[in-house]
């Protein structure tokens, strides 16, 4: 088994290391009456994180490291997760993937509007319509985006930089605690494992006359230990896994469920993700796979991967109150 990160030694180092971003106290507190409001209301509330990192290399930055995440995985659960009842605190980076407005982003929007009335293009004013031939399932989408909207179910929270993504986490956790078991954590967003010190940061851009660049970086504290530990310890929690390796996939995943002590891991490899992955808790493991035929009808992975995941949050409730 690992040796378990020390907690206060996470939080020292998150506080001293990560600048602390001006508006997380008035986040916190958005986050804690929507929690509240919703919990009062019958609802249980899940905290989604959503897309990658990227990590400077100057203070003023020109350079930075990014990842591959496109905030698909966050932004379709969310979708899920309302259709199954639950509110829904959507963190994730900036101009990641967004629930619903996800479907339209491949198109032009340029290309669907036209002006309304027989002359059409030939028009230079009045109204604009939507093609809905090019965009078949627009009404649908809408409709259910302004009852999310109207219901006010869906909290969107933004972040830029990993610093703002740790302690707006630890934020959401702790304003997250007052809903005991209530509280969903599905931590999808793909965080750098490295990063600079801002101590260890050239201030300007670094120079290619100097030479091949060499870096150094620190390890990024691992947050999921006083997460589950400290900051929300009876939320259910879900972190993922990815590999590009699949043989240690499994492996990895058993690894931090007895590291972490929490309650379940999701399991994926890159190529693969789409597809395919294993939903892992410390006494089940299940494979969630899309058939071909499933593709064919547009079924999505992470409608498998919520309705698992929901099921074992109510079992886990009902545990807890028992
Ligand atoms: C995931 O594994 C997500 O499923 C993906 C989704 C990021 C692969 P997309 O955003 O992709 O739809 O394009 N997220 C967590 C990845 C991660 O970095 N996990 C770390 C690890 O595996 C920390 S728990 O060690």
């Amino acid at each position: 088994m690992m040796a378990e990160p020390r907690t206060s030694s996470i939080e020292g180092k998150l506080s001293e290391e990560f600048a602390v971003p001006s508006h997380v106290d008035e986040v916190k507190e958005k986050m804690a009456a929507f929690a509240r409001h919703h919990a009062e209301a019958g609802r249980k509330v899940v905290l989604i994180t959503s897309g990658g990192t990227k990590v400077p290399l100057e203070s003023r930055t020109v350079r930075f490291l990014d990842n591959f995440s496109s905030g698909r995985r966050g932004a379709s659960s969310a979708e899920y997760f309302l259709d199954s009842g639950y509110a829904v605190i959507f963190l994730h980076r900036h101009r990641s993937l967004y629930p619903y407005v996800r479907m339209f982003l491949t198109v032009n929007m340029l290309d669907v509007l036209q002006f309304r009335g027989a002359e059409g293009a030939a028009a230079n004013s009045g109204d604009v319509v939507i093609n809905q031939q090019l965009l078949p399932n627009i009404a649908k989408v809408l409709k259910r985006y302004n009852e999310v909207k109207d219901g006010t179910l869906l909290l969107p929270i933004e972040f830029n930089t990993l610093s703002e993504y740790l302690h707006l986490l630890k934020a959401a956790a702790q304003a997250l605690s007052s809903i005991g078991s209530k509280a969903m954590f599905y931590l999808a967003a793909a965080v750098s494992d490295f990063y600079i010190p801002a101590s260890e940061m050239p201030e300007h851009k670094i120079q290619s006359s100097n030479g091949p660049l060499q870096l150094s970086m620190k390890m990024v504290p691992k947050i999921l230990s006083p997460l589950v530990k400290d900051w929300a310890p009876q939320a259910f929690v879900t972190s993922f896994k990815l590999e590009t390796d699949s043989s240690i996939l499994i492996d990895k995943a058993r690894r931090a469920l007895d590291t972490y002590r929490h309650q379940a891991v999701v399991a994926n490899v890159l190529d693969s993700r789409r597809g395919y992955v294993v939903v892992v808790t410390p006494e089940t493991q299940a494979e969630l796979i899309l058939t071909d035929e499933d593709v064919k009808n547009e079924v999505e992975i992470e409608d498998r991967i919520v309705s698992n995941l929901t099921s074992a949050h109510t079992k886990f409730i009902t545990q807890q109150e028992g």
